[in-house]
């Protein structure tokens, strides 16, 4: 029998959710620990005590820090489909696109304005329904531009990249409405758009994603802190 599996996170974290999402979508059964982020957890220090975040995953007695980290154990330890692609090239690429997402939504400056341009172009597209070896993701090549035909965003299935990428689903719509900043114009963005959306209402991910009153009030206290974070974003 596998050794149980624990999450520790909170509700309104998008890291903790990427965990969540990969056990979700590999069937794996688990605890939810809710952190007080406040005051921190001894179980936190403990077992993340470089960092002191959430999500940390507990398979059995070992604790696993930093979400992309998690979810590729996930991906490495369950049976289930899998969420990196199986070639090793294709590999490589959807690390690229969940590390560049990383890096946008950690609000990270990347190169200007043109990393917007990158973020529409090439991560709004994706090999989705053609892929069914864990590429369904909002991925294409690193050096930009989707390939010919390819569908928007949301395959057949869901993989890493559509994982690292999920800030974009529920937090995203969160802020801009609490905030009043549009961060990804729907005209500008049309494809991110559309793979917000549908991520928002991905059944088999519902019973992962946050309460959004919850969320709501949360971002609602720290309205002015996300609102500057939004603005600054907008001006890189
Ligand atoms: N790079 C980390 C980021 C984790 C992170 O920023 N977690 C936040 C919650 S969303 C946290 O624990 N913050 C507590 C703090 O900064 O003290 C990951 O991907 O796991």
């Amino acid at each position: 029998m596998s050794p149980p599996v624990k999450v520790l996170g909170h509700f309104a974290s998008p890291f903790a959710h990427r965990v969540e999402v990969a056990l979700q979508l590999k069937g794996v059964p688990y605890e939810l620990i809710q952190e007080d982020l406040s005051n921190k957890s001894e179980l936190l220090l403990a077992n993340n005590p470089v960092h002191k975040k959430v999500p940390v995953l507990f398979h059995g007695d070992r604790a696993i820090c930093e979400s992309l980290v998690i979810v590729e154990y996930i991906d490495e330890v369950f049976d289930g489909p899998s969420l990196l692609p199986s070639d090793p090239y294709d590999r490589a690429i959807a690390r690229f696109w969940s590390d560049f997402v990383d890096k946008v939504f950690s609000f990270q400056k990347l190169e200007g304005p043109a990393h917007r341009a990158v973020l529409d172009g090439t991560l709004g597209r994706g090999r989705g329904a053609e892929d069914s070896s864990g590429g369904g993701q909002a991925e294409a090549s690193a050096s930009g531009g989707a390939a010919q035909g390819e569908e928007v965003v949301w395959g057949d299935t869901i993989g890493y990249v559509d994982v690292a990428a999920s800030v974009l689903g529920p937090w995203l719509s969160m802020v801009e409405e609490v905030t009043g900043v549009v961060v990804l114009d729907e005209e500008e963005y049309p494809a991110l758009r559309r793979w917000s959306k549908e991520y928002n209402s991905y059944e088999a991910l519902k019973q992962c994603v946050p309460d959004r009153g919850q969320l709501a009030a949360f971002y609602t206290e720290r309205k002015e802190k996300y609102k500057m974070i939004a603005k600054a974003w907008l001006k890189q």
